[in-house]
């Protein structure tokens, strides 16, 4: 059993920027992460396009957290936050004086029936949202030959939700490079009624769809998946959900996901199961000694690294001051963003905040398919993710929109 001023659970992105900020630390800090290996989830969407090799998403935890603090490799399985206290898998308890919970959402693929077996089974099943299965995204791509592509958005919270569309994209592309593209339909079968939450860029993205002869599906809920048959199964949100049959050539899933487990059952979440912050502050509604960022929170944005580096310097300044006996003070805004990839060399960059009005970095509109952002996401975004954010020092483009606007940028109000 061991005590820890602070205590960082999750060494994801959120948790692995706070344990930069908190290096200085050393010894009072600890990370709870149980993986070896630390990911960069946003270039999966180039791994799966065959765009990128999937050794460059991955790191060393050991190399990514600072070597100053404590790093627990092992699993929180019980929250105790009345005796500012955790449980780890191996019995052990770790006291902590402060608590940051960055523990990621939960991949469900269990909850879609024979999907897990299609996934291990069926060469022309992929899915970009794990190390498990990315790596078939681009050779089930490559292995086409024409019929159906459909790929899907589930019923739930997803991180990244740009992303089910984006290897869309990439693929009905690449798909008129081999010429299989005449003889395929490729179908987007969204639970969702909507293409994209923010309107800019859902406009810009029903031109995209219009151009390339996709076909879009809305309330289509994927429940099933039987690769034998190679029939995927989704519920009609929209006609109680009647049963509609798919069958595919090649089929791209994004799975539900849900907040963990373990946070699930503590009683640090909303009745969502998401960790109950202050959406401006990001500390605990209830526990003034917790603080959380990432995917596993109630923040409603959008769950994205992007908006988890404009939340760690905000995150890292309030617990700061509420280590000192201060207030914490309102500052985040909401901002998250999606690089909408339309292509190997074009992107929509959306950037937006709680209101969901766009709140863009760029003096130019980023609204419309460019180079240079596709070339920001592909090529200027790693670099920021492992060079400056691992190490502490991103916080989001915020001050770069406001010098790039000359101080004419909006600001979002936050109201108490
Ligand atoms: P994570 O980075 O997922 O980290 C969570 C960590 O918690 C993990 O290391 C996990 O091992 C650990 N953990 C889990 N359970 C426990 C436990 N019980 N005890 C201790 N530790 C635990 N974002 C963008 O900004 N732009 C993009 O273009 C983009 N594209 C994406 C494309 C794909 C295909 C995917 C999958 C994601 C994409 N994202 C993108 C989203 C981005 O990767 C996540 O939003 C981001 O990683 C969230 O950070 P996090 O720290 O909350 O969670
Ligand atoms: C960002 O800050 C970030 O975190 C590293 C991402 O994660 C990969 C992003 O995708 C984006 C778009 C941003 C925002 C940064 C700029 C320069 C617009």
């Amino acid at each position: 059993n061991s005590k820890y001023k602070v205590v960082i659970v999750g060494g994801g992105t959120g948790g692995c920027a706070v344990a930069a900020k908190l290096s200085s630390l050393g010894k009072f800090c600890a990370v709870v992460e149980p993986s070896d290996l630390h990911y960069y989830q946003p270039i999966w969407t180039l791994v799966g396009g065959g765009l990128k090799g999937f050794q460059s998403s991955v790191r060393p935890t050991r190399e990514v957290l600072p070597s100053s603090i404590d790093w627990i490799q092992d699993k929180a399985v019980k929250f105790e936050p009345d005796n500012n206290s955790l449980e780890l898998s191996s019995g052990d308890k770790v006291q902590y004086d402060y608590l940051v919970v960055a523990m990621g959402i939960q991949l469900d693929y269990e909850k879609v029936d024979g999907l897990l077996d299609a996934l291990e089974n069926d060469p022309a099943v992929a899915s970009n949202y794990s190390p498990r299965w990315v790596n078939k995204t681009f050779p089930a791509m490559q292995e086409f030959r024409g019929g159906n592509a459909i790929f899907t958005y589930p019923n739930t919270p997803i991180k990244c939700a740009g992303a089910p569309q984006k290897i869309m994209y990439l693929t009905e592309e690449f798909l008129r490079t081999t010429g299989v593209r005449e003889n395929s339909n490729v179908i987007f079968n969204t639970a969702m009624g909507v293409i994209f939450g923010v309107k800019k860029y859902a406009d810009a993205l029903q031109k995209v769809i219009q151009s390339r002869n996709i076909q879009v599906n809305y309330k289509h809920s994927l429940v099933s998946v039987d690769h034998k048959k190679k029939t995927a199964i989704f519920a009609n949100l929209d006609k109680d959900n009647e049963l509609v049959p798919f069958e595919y050539d090649f089929l791209h899933v994004t799975p539900p996901m849900s907040s963990p487990d373990v946070l699930k059952k503590s009683t640090l979440v909303n009745e969502g199961g998401w960790v109950d912050l202050n959406k401006h502050t990001l500390q605990h509604t209830k526990y003034s000694n917790v603080f959380g960022l990432g995917d596993c929170t109630s923040l409603p944005t959008s769950k994205t690294a992007a908006a988890a580096a404009a939340q760690c310097g905000i995150l890292h300044q309030n617990l700061t001051a509420v280590m000192k006996g201060k207030n914490a003070t309102p500052l985040y805004d909401g901002y998250a963003s999606c690089p909408l990839i339309t292509s190997r060399e074009k992107c929509i960059l959306a950037e937006f905040d709680y209101n969901l009005e766009p709140l863009e970095t760029l003096p130019i509109n980023q609204g419309v398919e460019r180079r240079l952002t596709y070339g920001m996401k592909a090529y200027i975004m790693p670099v920021i993710y492992w060079q400056a954010m691992m190490k502490g020092r991103w916080n989001g483009p915020a001050m770069f929109r406001k010098i790039l606007h000359l101080g004419m940028s909006r600001s979002t109000k936050l109201e108490a």
